[in-house]
């Protein structure tokens, strides 16, 4: 409480001077949050050693994906780097409506998160992408956990995927397991991949993983905005979540509406950065595959990648 009116009084003083051309930034430091998948943790180092290259203080936090929005709207976190539609979607537009935080741009990534297989999958199940087809060839995902239902092997709870709702609303013949971490998924693929067992679970793009493992989401029907609220958006009329996720999902950087009069220099920063469905991937590689920390990960990202960001802090 008490921090937070705190950054309210500085905000309102930083506030004066904004029509000045010589606004500084605030020493404070702007906090950034970091979540359990790599790209997104390497993003928010990558930016938060950008500030700090023009001379910014800047402070991680572990934060629970959902809760973050409300964090950065409250400005108790300052901004978000990765808020993916499929998942974040519902939490950011219900902040946004709360007031305290908005849209500062759109990535140029081309985002999808859902229910996916490996290819190896599809030659057990050739119906496939299509769900019906997956619903037909249940038993193949069956495990000793799910008895004659077949397993879908969900992502960390907190990323809301509403999966089980899915089932539910569909009738599909599928139990939802949920994984602790997303190295929990990719344990799980490259253990299937050893004797080419089916398997489908939660995946996402951009992500490393579709340079390893070639694969495809699951077909079902199509988004349609509301189809999470409104029964009768969507094939069936009285269900909700009748339908995949958003297959050509937006990527946008949120912020704390404060950021904008506290660091006015990194938030016009902020404004120009824009990654695409390569360096996002890449990201999540330097991690995922070559085992560097996020940390280490994001300097050798920038160190590489000079001409596509320093442009941004002028
Ligand atoms: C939010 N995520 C990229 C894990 O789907």
């Amino acid at each position: 409480m008490h921090r937070r009116s705190g950054l309210l009084i500085s905000a309102a003083v930083c506030a004066v001077s904004v029509g000045s051309a010589f606004a500084e930034d605030s020493s404070d430091p702007i906090i950034i949050p970091i979540h359990n998948w790599s790209s997104q943790i390497v993003m928010s180092n990558a930016v938060g050693q950008i500030f700090e290259s023009m001379g910014n203080s800047v402070e991680f936090v572990s934060t629970d994906s959902q809760a973050v929005y409300e964090s950065v709207r409250l400005g108790d976190a300052t901004l978000e780097m990765e808020v993916w539609e499929g998942a974040f979607g519902a939490s950011f537009r219900a902040a946004v409506e709360k007031g305290g935080i908005h849209e500062v741009a759109t990535h140029d990534a081309i985002t999808r998160e859902d229910w996916w297989y490996p290819t190896w999958t599809k030659e057990a199940c050739p119906g496939l992408p299509d769900w019906k087809a997956l619903n037909e060839c249940a038993a193949l995902f069956a495990t000793p956990e799910t008895g004659d239902k077949g397993r879908f092997l969900g992502g960390p709870v907190d990323w809301l995927k509403h999966d089980q709702e899915k089932v539910d609303a569909l009738g599909i013949n599928f139990t939802v397991v949920n994984a602790g971490s997303a190295a929990a998924l990719w344990a799980e693929i490259a253990a299937a991949e050893k004797d080419k067992t089916p398997i489908v679970l939660f995946n996402w793009t951009p992500n490393f993983a579709e340079a390893v493992w070639p694969g495809e989401f699951v077909e079902f029907p199509a988004w349609e905005e509301g189809c999470d609220k409104d029964p009768a958006v969507g094939p069936l009329p009285d269900k909700i979540y009748d339908c995949g996720n958003p297959a050509k999902g937006y990527m946008k950087i949120a912020a704390w509406d404060g950021m904008k009069d506290k660091w006015p220099k990194a938030y016009a920063t902020l404004q120009k950065v824009n990654f695409t469905n390569a360096q996002i991937a890449e990201m999540a590689k330097l991690v995922d595959i070559d085992g560097m920390e996020p940390e280490d990960a994001a300097s050798a990202w920038l160190e590489a990648n000079e001409a596509v960001w320093k442009t941004w802090t002028e």
